[in-house]
């Protein structure tokens, strides 16, 4: 969710996450790192997420420095004894329900709104290697989400001895398991964690480019009028959703006039929208409350064009919530400039795992194409996910 990272530029959230590390003077060892995603990983022309921390079990011992390197758009959040990732997710993780407005928008979804806290470090003071965070297994303690290049989250685990939960808050099932033992038991070494994120890289590369080929199988089907139904996918995710494919596969895609397509969304942690011909900028809006039940109305932008989702208001506050991705509801392609937005697109997985009603999304999308649109290059995107394109070509 790359473009989320304005709302950090615009005000300076997360400030308290991202001072760089310099190890301080006479320091001989750098603490245990885990890795939120690992770019450098992707093949060479592909756009995937590892949507996964590397490696994905620790053991400690209490009162050990360790570190978090956020490579992606995460959360490094450690949960206290007893709570669970999924309930975490629920009532803490990035999208919510707009439970005070329960009109739908033009496509027919119910309105899906960012949780901001969700995004903010739960310490502006904590976090660098001058002055870890105390994980006490008490409380949460939670990096929020990164602005692009920042420094580790640094945290000393002075829990005691038990088997603890790091999350992300923002992609369902990217958990870690932290194991703090006794003073007599050994903790995993720099070597065996080294050895240990090489094999789960392999695992998760060899994952993804099944998923990818998997996706990549297009479906079509001749209607009674004679033209074609295409259905194709919107991403795709590794059976253990520890790797998003964040493409459209096809990328491009060659239909008649009078066909139908229709994109699914099986992602199990990443959503899309399919948006012709364009970026339109509403992946994220901001709002101002309406009255109870009834719709929110579009917030003040503070600067033309706004700096990011944040640079709104209302009335002499800040905007009262970011809705993401309402789409426009328009379902026929006459022409390359037509706008049409599908909104959120979500797999039933993805709804599920942070408490959406089944009517805040959609698994799938379907746009006619005119029986009079012109022969043309059809350009669409995603309005979540920088860098994914795609094209209809008409013939
Ligand atoms: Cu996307």
């Amino acid at each position: 969710m790359g473009r989320l990272l304005r709302l950090g530029v615009a005000t300076g959230l997360v400030a308290g996450s991202l001072a760089v590390g310099v190890s301080p003077v006479g320091a001989v060892t750098s603490p245990l790192t885990i890795t939120a995603d690992q770019p450098a990983a992707v093949p060479a022309g592909h756009l995937w997420a590892f949507n996964d921390f590397f490696p994905r079990s620790l053991t400690v011992h209490q009162g050990q420095t360790i570190q978090v390197v956020l490579e992606g758009f995460h959360t490094a959040t450690f949960l206290p004894k007893g709570w669970s990732a999924a309930a975490d997710l629920r009532a803490n993780g990035l999208l919510t329900a707009d439970a005070d407005d329960t009109t739908r928008n033009p496509g027919g979804q119910t309105h899906t709104q960012v949780r901001v806290p969700a995004l903010l470090p739960t310490s502006q003071t904590c976090g660098t290697p001058a002055a870890p965070c105390s994980f006490t297994g008490a409380s949460v303690v939670s990096s929020g989400a990164p602005l692009g290049p920042g420094g580790p989250f640094v945290v000393t685990i002075n829990a005691p001895v038990g088997v603890y939960t790091l999350l992300c808050r923002v992609h369902p099932g990217m958990t870690a398991t932290l194991r703090v033992a006794p003073a007599s038991a050994p903790a995993t070494t720099a070597t065996e964690l080294a050895a240990s994120v090489k094999r789960q890289i392999a695992r998760d590369v060899k994952a993804g480019w099944l998923a990818e080929k998997k996706g990549s199988v297009i479906s079509k089907f001749r209607m009674p009028n004679g033209h074609t139904h295409w259905v194709v996918n919107a991403g795709a995710s590794s059976p253990g959703r520890h790797v998003a494919i964040l493409e459209f596969l096809p990328r491009t895609l060659r239909v008649h006039p009078g066909d139908l397509v229709t994109w699914r969304s099986p992602s199990a942690n990443e959503p899309h929208t399919v948006t012709f011909p364009g970026e339109l900028h509403t992946d994220m809006v901001a709002l101002c409350e309406g009255a109870s039940g009834g719709p929110d109305t579009p917030a003040t932008p503070l600067h033309t064009p706004p700096q990011g989702p944040l640079d709104f208001a209302c009335g002499t506050g800040p905007a009262d919530e970011i809705e993401l991705a309402p789409g426009n509801g328009v379902r026929t392609l006459m022409n390359t400039t037509t706008v049409s937005d599908s909104g959120l697109l979500t797999s039933r997985v993805e709804r599920a795992a942070f408490g959406l009603p089944s009517s805040a999304a959609f698994s799938k999308w379907t746009i006619s194409v005119s029986a009079t649109a012109p022969a043309g290059t059809y350009t669409f995107l995603c309005q979540i996910h920088d860098g994914m394109k795609g094209t209809l070509v008409v013939h």
